[in-house]
C-alpha cells in the first residue's frame, strides 16, 4: 500500500509542478533600454598661442620694457627715492631700474600725458629694463609713494 501512496504523491507533485511550470510562463519582457551613449563632446584643441614679438610694435613705443640689453644707466629704488632722479639718455638707450628695498612701481609717463607708457610693479631685489626710443621728456614715479618717489628722464 505504501507504494501507491508514494505514487499518488509523486503524481500530485508532478501535476503541481507541471501546473506551476505552465503558469509561470516566464514573461521575458525585453525592454530595450536605450543605452544613452554620451555624445562625444569634441575636445577643442587649444590653438597654439604664438605670440609674435616680431610685429615691430616696439618701434612705436616711446618707452618699453625689454627682456635684455645693456643698460646705459642704472637707477636704484631705495629709501623711497629714485637714484639718480634726473636721468639723461640717448634715443634707443636702456635704463635699468633696480629695486633694492621695499615694493615700488616704475611708472613712466611721457610728459603731459595721463596714460603711462610703463607701469610695472617691482618687488624687492627685482629689476627691469626700459628702452627709450624717442627723444623727449618723461616723468618717472612710483605709484605707491608718488609724493616722494619722482624723477625725470630726458631722452636726447
Ligand atoms: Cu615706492
Amino acid at each position: 500500500m505504501r507504494k501507491v501512496y508514494i505514487l499518488v504523491a509523486l503524481l500530485v507533485l508532478a501535476v503541481l509542478v507541471a501546473g506551476c511550470a505552465q503558469q509561470s510562463k516566464p514573461e521575458v519582457k525585453e525592454i530595450s533600454t536605450p543605452v544613452s551613449t554620451p555624445a562625444s563632446t569634441p575636445v577643442s584643441t587649444p590653438e597654439k598661442a604664438e605670440e609674435d614679438h616680431e610685429e615691430g610694435a616696439e618701434a612705436h613705443e616711446e618707452a618699453v620694457v625689454v627682456d635684455e640689453g645693456e643698460p646705459a644707466v642704472t637707477v636704484t629704488l631705495k629709501n623711497f627715492e629714485f637714484s639718480p632722479a634726473n636721468i639723461e639718455v640717448k634715443e634707443g638707450q636702456i635704463i635699468e631700474f633696480r629695486n633694492e628695498e621695499g615694493t615700488h612701481t616704475v611708472t613712466i609717463f611721457e610728459s603731459g600725458h595721463d596714460e603711462p607708457l610703463v607701469d610695472e610693479p617691482l618687488g624687492p631685489g627685482k629689476s627691469i629694463l626700459v628702452k627709450f626710443n624717442e627723444a623727449g621728456s618723461y616723468d618717472l614715479v612710483c605709484k605707491y609713494h608718488k609724493n616722494q618717489m619722482v624723477g625725470r628722464i630726458v631722452v636726447i
